[in-house]
């Protein structure tokens, strides 16, 4: 059985909370039946005395059929959400997906799950597991990947849903392989937050329902290249989106930096060190723009993952999607970067074309989508970049 350290502290991947395992009473998943109750008020002193010892030393593991038969889980005492069960071994990092409304979060997150599950890029950076955790491949099959690579429908905007309180992540237990660098496995959760544009364009919003933003290990800020006014005024963008934007991402930019800045006591002038990613989404509505400019990018072709993270590719793309950010007047967005330690620039498309007007797509055809969450876990040392040849 596996030994469990009873002090050590996790952190709830639905309300943050920081916990101890002993802390959490043991449920039944089909049921719903706690199975095992931290000890209450209700049993002796001396027998809570004595319960309270034992937990400094021991944490019980959910492994054998008594557990497996009742899809055992340890429930967060302050939040109630049962936790993953692999918690006692795994880091959580979460990443927290951010932009404006309809600028195309929930068909990122269909495209990049879809991506990571093909295998390709994973094996490339030695990722030798990769299992959804609790329901989340329930989850992504009927929200994300069904309508879009099934049906080729648009994803419906994301929102609350009539009782629901909060944003629940999609989980992902993730296994790298030792490397000549690191001679240990690394387990990590990833975990990924998605939320209403709606649910985060104000202090309020962000302040209560979409807090994961300040909590997060890194950050995938998305640029709908209909908000980048020189964009939408060059003649040669067409096709013509149907959502053209009246403000610039750079005021969603501000405030993330403002409530990080308070969430974490930094002074302003100093650095937010949390890794950020400002990535141009809908690049496919990029193509004819940036041949009027005379550029070729690389970054609206498919580069190969399969030996790995290639840090040049990435550097020449960052560079390609700063320079349209120029050319097209949004240097606003590059220099409201600067707040943060460590942002890079990339560009993808989830659906590689615009949808027609019954919402549908002829097909789908990804482009990049997994580049943002590469360097963001190359950033947090979870995996190695290649250097250039
Ligand atoms: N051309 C093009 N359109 C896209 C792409 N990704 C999303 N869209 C379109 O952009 C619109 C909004 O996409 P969503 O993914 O729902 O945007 P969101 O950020 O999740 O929006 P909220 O949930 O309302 O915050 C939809 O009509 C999509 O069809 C893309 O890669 N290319
Ligand atoms: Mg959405
Ligand atoms: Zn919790």
């Amino acid at each position: 059985m596996p030994f469990i350290n009873p002090i050590a502290q996790h952190v709830c991947p639905y309300c943050f909370s920081k916990i101890k395992l002993a802390d959490c009473d043991i449920v039944s998943s089909i049921s719903g039946a706690v199975l095992e109750p931290v000890p209450t008020k209700t049993i002796t002193k001396l027998l809570r005395l004595f319960t309270k010892l034992l937990r400094l030393i021991y944490v019980r593991s959910l492994t054998g059929s008594k557990y497996t038969k009742e899809l055992a889980a340890r429930r967060c005492p302050k939040c109630q959400e049962l936790l993953p069960n692999n918690i006692e071994y795994m880091e959580n990092f979460i990443i927290g997906m951010v932009g404006d409304t309809a600028s195309g979060k929930s068909h990122y997150i269909a495209a990049l799950i879809n991506a990571l599950e093909q295998g390709e890029a994973l094996n490339g950076v030695k990722c030798i597991g990769f299992i959804p955790k609790g329901d989340t491949q329930v989850r992504y099959e009927n929200e994300y990947y069904g309508p879009l690579f099934v049906d080729k429908t648009v994803i419906t905007a994301t929102a609350l849903k009539g009782d629901e309180y909060k944003y629940r992540p999609l989980i992902f237990e993730m296994v790298f392989a030792a490397t000549n660098n690191s001679d240990r496995k690394k387990y990590v959760n990833l975990v990924l937050f998605d939320a209403g544009g709606e649910d985060m364009k104000d202090p309020k919003g962000m302040a209560i329902l979409t807090r994961y933003i300040l909590k997060a290990s890194g950050l995938i800020f998305l640029v709908d290249p209909m908000s980048i006014q020189g964009v939408v005024r060059e003649p040669s963008a067409l096709p013509q989106p149907n959502v053209v934007r009246a403000s610039s991402s750079f005021s969603l930019l501000y405030q993330v930096i403002d409530m990080c800045r308070m969430e974490k006591g930094i002074k302003p002038g100093d650095k937010i060190k949390t890794p950020i990613v400002i990535a141009v989404s809908k690049s496919d509505l990029l193509n004819n723009v940036t041949g009027s400019i005379g550029m070729q990018p690389s970054f609206t072709s498919e580069p190969s993952y399969r030996d790995g993270f290639h840090l040049q590719d990435y550097d020449t793309t960052n560079d390609e999607v700063q320079e349209v950010l120029r050319r097209f007047n949004e240097s606003a967005i590059l220099k409201t970067s600067e707040a943060f330690e460590n942002v890079s620039f990339s560009a993808f498309s989830a659906t590689g074309m615009s949808p027609d007007q019954f919402n549908r797509f002829s097909s789908v055809k990804p482009c990049r989508c997994v580049d943002p969450l590469l360097w963001l876990l190359w950033k947090l040392n979870i995996i190695e970049a290649k250097a250039s040849e």
